[in-house]
């Protein structure tokens, strides 16, 4: 069963940022859709929690050089 998350980003300042982010996290095993709105500085990611978690989601997010905001 999937799971959805909405992730706060930090540092993104132009359209192209939301877009490398996107296509990072797709590339992920696990994730099975992911959106970034630059406006509103967050992602909707849609994934299988039995393959990857919020953990290496995150940590994704930060080897593409953005911000993750915690948000538990
Ligand atoms: Mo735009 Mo974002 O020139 O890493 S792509 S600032």
């Amino acid at each position: 069963k999937s799971a959805e998350a909405t992730i706060p980003i930090t540092g993104m300042t132009c359209a192209a940022c939301a877009l490398r982010i996107e296509k990072g996290l797709k590339k992920l095993d696990g994730v099975e859709t992911a959106n970034v709105n630059l406006a509103l500085e967050k992602s909707t990611v849609v994934y299988d929690p039995a393959i990857t978690d919020l953990d290496h989601i995150r940590g994704k997010i930060e080897a593409l050089g953005y911000g993750v905001v915690s948000d538990k």
